[in-house]
């Protein structure tokens, strides 16, 4: 059987998701994840003007080969555009084979290890006060690791912390589209100062030990936002507050930045949601300069490739924290699920449910139950588009927001 059609669809409903679509000459059908955050319709289009007509006639079931013809032919090698569009043909055809085993994917990836996979859940709040009722709603769900993000007094809206109204069930979405809910024209900025956050986060971290005492799981994520000798000593002071990981505390594109903060500290560090490939790995996991990759199967290639990625991590003992929020689509989710339920080194998942129209348009047999997700055992990823209902949602072009430091500087959001 070869590959007859490749179809591309983005949709949008609530946000914007790329979804590829292979179909077999026998009629199987699979499904693939390329959405790029703010950037979608290049994926859409690198997809459809560039990569599908060199699929058709291919033999579905080499995937391997099908990874590394991909990877070689334009020439030009990695970048997020790229890396998100194999993802999604990889995803695709291994949805195909599984299907075609009458197997759920993680099958063929090894079978499961556990019974189901620990997820970390984003609370946040303007202020400690609603931060500390965000977190109690989850603790009392069963949840037993939670992401915190608070404001920083003297700052205004920052990254991570929710702008909806508390208690809503889905508020974080950091790509804006216009106020009227139209395409945006540029991204929103925001201000930022290094100082303000070093100064106030530690003591939250503090109070969080104090009211929620020490067997919650905390995570934080950095965004990018530190030099590595601001990161070290953050990392430094929050250490008595027992950290589960600190997230992205430098851009680490640099990625011996790193060096200086494990030389400072034992805070566990997950790096990685914005690489799409092994090599920018390369120093992070062989010096031991992390303890979790964050990269996201949609964003890194694919299946094939994440599970070489997370294979060489093993070997230093570095588990996965596989990249989770709304950005990435519920296919793009499931195959994180299958692979994470499969993996020896698995660490953990990051989970931020998508709202009711994501989940009209996606029909998942994903499960979420008091903390931990199962990828459920329907044959395949488990994940089917209706695409009716996506054809439904147009495209509305949003941004992610733009940092200055208070001085006007442009500054890592
Ligand atoms: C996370 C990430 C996201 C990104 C988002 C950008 O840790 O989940 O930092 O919140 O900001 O994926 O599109
Ligand atoms: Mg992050």
């Amino acid at each position: 059987m070869t590959i007859e059609l490749v179809d591309v669809s983005v949709t949008s409903p609530g946000r914007n998701f790329v979804t590829l679509k292979i179909t077999t000459s026998d009629g199987v059908v699979g499904w693939g994840d390329a959405t790029l955050n703010g950037r979608e319709l290049s994926v859409a289009s690198y997809l459809r003007d560039h990569l599908a007509s060199t699929l058709i006639g291919r033999d579905e079931d080499r995937i391997e080969d099908t990874w590394q013809y991909l990877y070689r032919a334009p020439y030009w090698r990695r970048g997020p555009v790229t890396m998100a569009a194999i993802a999604a043909v990889d995803m695709a055809l291994w949805d195909i084979k599984a299907k075609k085993a009458g197997v759920p994917l993680y099958q063929l990836l090894g079978g499961a290890s556990r019974d189901a996979l620990r997820v970390y859940v984003h609370a946040s709040g303007a202020d400690y006060a609603s931060l500390k009722d965000a977190v109690a709603a989850y603790v009392d769900s069963g949840v037993t690791a939670v992401r915190v993000q608070t404001g920083i007094p003297g700052l205004g809206q920052i990254y991570g912390v929710a702008t909806a109204k508390p208690g809503a069930k889905y508020d974080y979405e950091p790509a804006k589209r216009a106020a009227d809910g139209s395409s945006a024209t540029r991204p929103a900025e925001e201000a930022w100062d290094t100082r303000k956050y070093l100064s106030h986060m530690p003591g939250v971290f503090g109070r969080l030990r104090e009211d929620f005492g020490t067997d919650l799981r905390i995570l934080h994520d950095g965004h990018h936002r530190m030099s590595p000798i601001e990161a070290a000593r953050f990392a430094k002071d929050i250490e008595p507050y027992d950290l589960f990981w600190l997230e992205d505390c430098t851009p680490a594109e640099d990625q011996t930045a790193l060096r200086t903060v494990r030389q400072y500290s034992t805070t566990p560090l997950a790096i990685g949601e914005v690489f799409n490939t092994v090599y920018d790995y390369q120093t992070l996991i062989t010096e031991r300069l992390i303890d979790y990759v964050r990269s996201a199967v949609t964003h890194t290639g694919g299946i094939t490739a994440m599970k070489k990625l997370l294979d060489f991590a093993a070997i230093y003992g570095i588990k996965s924290g596989m990249h989770g929020p709304t950005d990435i689509s519920p296919v793009g989710m499931a195959a994180a699920l299958h692979l994470g339920l499969a993996l020896h080194n698995f660490g953990i998942q990051e989970y931020m449910p998508h709202n009711d129209a994501t989940l009209e348009v996606f029909r998942t047999s994903y499960r979420y139950d008091r903390g931990f997700l199962h990828p459920g055992d329907a044959p395949g990823l488990g994940v089917e588009l209706d695409e009716a209902a996506a054809d439904a949602f147009e495209y509305t072009k949003a941004y992610l927001p733009v940092n200055r430091l208070l001085d006007g500087t442009m500054h890592d959001w």
